[in-house]
């Protein structure tokens, strides 16, 4: 069925504009599809990503705000449009990304490859003595789209694991806790941490000096959220004084990450450069124009998976 014409805007910061616009407009056929500059006509929808405050204070008509990721912390700080919906990326191929990832990451901490890879180089072929799976119970740190997926895929390799989340939740064969009150129970019972949290003021510099002590000795922090949930300093000390064995990096607070930051080059920390799980682009115009028609034809706003919600902040 045709849908009424309508006029989307483009805006998204370090992404090729061209093969979004062609896949959108091939999606959206009847849609004014077009990259934003100063001073264009007010579009109903918008396609962005870590736009400028400029752009919405031009924008003032929109309808709809579609994030070409899961996170909306770069639109959080800025005033949006009173009349228009946020709505982020629901899955759209992160999930099994994310997954692949952090286990990757946990079980070659776990089966120590970094050192029997230290040891093939130097020419040597020696064992290490197998740890306990049950000695490494693993904490994710936000149980949405892609927490619920990776503490899922954890279990699959029958890793004691834990999920700590907002409001309260069940997932088979994770230990879910919630909520501040159950928050140091949830990092008591932790070794391996990983954090899926989305960055808000309430999870802003979480991963610090305090909450990081609470994990059992030993620990490794796995950090695929943002990087304003660490604080770089206390890792390193905690590294230092030998009660965190090391982590896996993919976010920062300044991306790139500065030359000159010693996460570069220390021998305990493995860094990715925010690749963990990526905005894949046709599953996510698929997504995205399912959502804008869908809109545009009327639907409640509140059916749409994805639709954020302002005073959390994700
Ligand atoms: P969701 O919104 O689906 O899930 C967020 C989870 O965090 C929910 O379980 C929520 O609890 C929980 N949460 C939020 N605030 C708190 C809090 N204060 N205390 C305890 N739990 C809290 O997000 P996604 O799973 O889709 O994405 C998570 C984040 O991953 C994104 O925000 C983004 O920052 C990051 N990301 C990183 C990528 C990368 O390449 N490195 C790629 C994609 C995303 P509740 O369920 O109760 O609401
Ligand atoms: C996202 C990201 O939020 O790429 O989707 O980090």
């Amino acid at each position: 069925m045709a849908v009424a014409p309508m006029r989307i805007t483009f805006c998204c910061t370090d992404t090729k504009a061209q093969p979004w616009l062609e896949g959108l407009r091939a999606a959206l056929p009847n849609a004014t599809i077009e990259q934003w500059t100063a001073g264009a006509n007010l579009a109903d929808y918008a396609v962005v990503w870590a736009p400028p405050q400029a752009f919405f204070d031009e924008q003032v008509a929109l309808k709809g705000i579609f994030n070409i990721g899961a996170g909306v912390d770069a639109l959080m700080g800025l005033r949006l449009p009173a009349t228009a919906a946020v709505v982020r990326l629901d899955d759209a191929g992160m999930s099994v990304q994310m997954a692949e990832y952090v286990c990757h990451a946990v079980i070659r901490h776990f089966r120590e490859f970094d050192a029997y890879e230290a040891d093939v180089s130097a020419g040597k072929w020696s064992y290490r003595k197998p740890r306990l799976r049950s000695d490494f119970p693993v904490g994710v740190m936000g149980l949405g789209v892609l927490g619920e997926r990776v503490a899922r895929a954890l279990a699959q390799f029958d890793f004691p694991t834990l999920g700590w989340s907002r409001s309260p939740k069940t997932v088979d064969g994770v230990r879910c806790f919630s909520g501040q009150a159950e928050f140091a129970d949830f990092l008591a019972m932790t070794r391996v941490l990983v954090c899926l949290l989305p960055l808000t003021p309430e999870t802003q510099d979480i991963l610090r000096r305090d909450t990081l002590a609470q994990l059992l000795p030993g620990a490794y922090v796995i950090n695929v959220a943002r990087g304003g949930h660490l604080v770089d300093d206390d890792l390193l000390a905690l590294i230092a004084s030998g009660h965190v064995a090391g982590a896996t990096l993919d976010v920062f607070r300044v991306e790139p990450l500065p030359a000159a930051h010693p996460f570069w080059h220390h021998p305990k920390i493995t860094i990715t450069p925010h690749t963990s799980a990526r905005t894949l682009r046709e599953e996510s115009i698929a997504q995205i124009a399912r959502k804008i028609r869908a809109l545009h034809e009327g639907e409640p706003v509140t059916g749409l998976a994805g639709l954020v919600d302002l005073k959390k902040g994700y």
